[in-house]
């Protein structure tokens, strides 16, 4: 039985206990207290027809989560405190939700480990899962790299059926990131990396089309694009190549080769202050992307390995 938290319906959850299981949530709020969101949830009552469950909360929960193993969850949910409602749902009508579209693992906790891209140049890449429920006029995204490579790469790539660079971090020489929103990009100059991890946040929000880059927890001079626009959420996203077209279209020569960590995207701005928490991988709001819990397929050579030494821009 997990619990995720993060925005987006989550689904799959280990629900193997007889008796009740939580299925998942879909929570927004701070750390690990929900104050507004959803759960879905399903009764196993030994045999019968398996019931979801939706609820709705705007207050924090007044007890545990999950419930104890054979209450009733339709109870469960009138012992919460505050305003909440409860909904009940046949099996059927939530159960589409509960196919993923790869066969991702279950959610993983990356913490203090990274994927090493061990061939130059390379085929392999990671699918991440990435649930979203509404196109995005916000997000942001981070990522920690560490690489000797000089020739183009790409960190981050979020491509949709109509725009292959929907999102898209770009690396195309030393001292030089492209951030792409839409298909149209902003380069940000920076110093030549010195064989150091380096930490990235890239945002961007539609109302006003400003694009925010952080560097090692430092912001770099703002700058514009697609004001006005919104990324699409239905998306293939990866790490280690750069898609041309949507699910494929790779260019070896512009694969990743190297160490990557620390992978988050929220469909939000970050304020400063979460800004530099990501930098220094301490506490972060719940992500459609998390690193601590990330649904992922690995495919050809990349593997996952513990960190060789605290990351933290060193
Ligand atoms: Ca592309």
């Amino acid at each position: 039985m997990w619990l995720h938290h993060g925005v987006g319906t989550s689904h799959v959850g280990d629900v193997t206990q007889q008796g009740h299981g939580l299925m998942g949530t879909s929570l927004s709020g701070d750390g690990d207290v929900p104050h507004l969101g959803h759960l879905f949830m399903r009764t196993l009552l030994n045999g019968d027809v398996p019931q979801w469950g939706h609820l709705s909360m705007r207050a924090p929960l007044n007890g545990n989560i999950p419930p104890p193993l054979g209450e009733d969850i339709t109870q469960w949910g009138t012992s919460l405190s505050g305003d909440t409602t409860w909904q009940s749902h046949p099996l059927g009508e939530l159960g589409k939700v509960q196919s993923p579209p790869h066969p991702f693992c279950p959610p993983a906790d990356l913490y203090r480990k990274v994927f090493v891209f061990r061939e130059d140049p390379s085929d392999a890449y990671v699918l991440l899962q990435v649930q979203l429920e509404r196109p995005m006029l916000n997000f942001t995204v981070c990522l920690r790299s560490y690489t000797d490579l000089t020739r183009p790469h790409s960190l981050f790539s979020y491509a949709t059926k109509a725009q292959d660079n929907e999102i898209l971090l770009f690396k195309p020489k030393p001292g030089e990131y492209r951030f792409y929103v839409g298909g149209k990009y902003v380069t940000f100059r920076v110093p030549e990396n010195r064989g150091e991890w380096e930490h990235v946040c890239a945002s961007w929000e539609s109302g006003s089309g400003i694009a925010e880059f952080w560097l090692n927890g430092r912001p770099w001079p703002r700058k514009g694009l697609q004001k006005g626009y919104e990324v699409g959420n239905e998306a293939v996203v990866m790490l280690g190549q750069e898609q041309d077209a949507y699910g494929g279209g790779f260019d070896v020569y512009n694969s990743f080769t190297g160490e990557m960590a620390d992978v988050h995207l929220w469909d939000a701005g970050l304020s400063p202050d979460k800004m530099r928490s990501a930098y220094l991988a301490l506490r972060l709001p719940p992500a459609p992307l998390a690193w601590g819990r990330l649904r992922y397929e690995a495919k050809g050579d990349v593997v996952v390995k513990p960190r060789l030494r605290e990351a933290l821009g060193a």
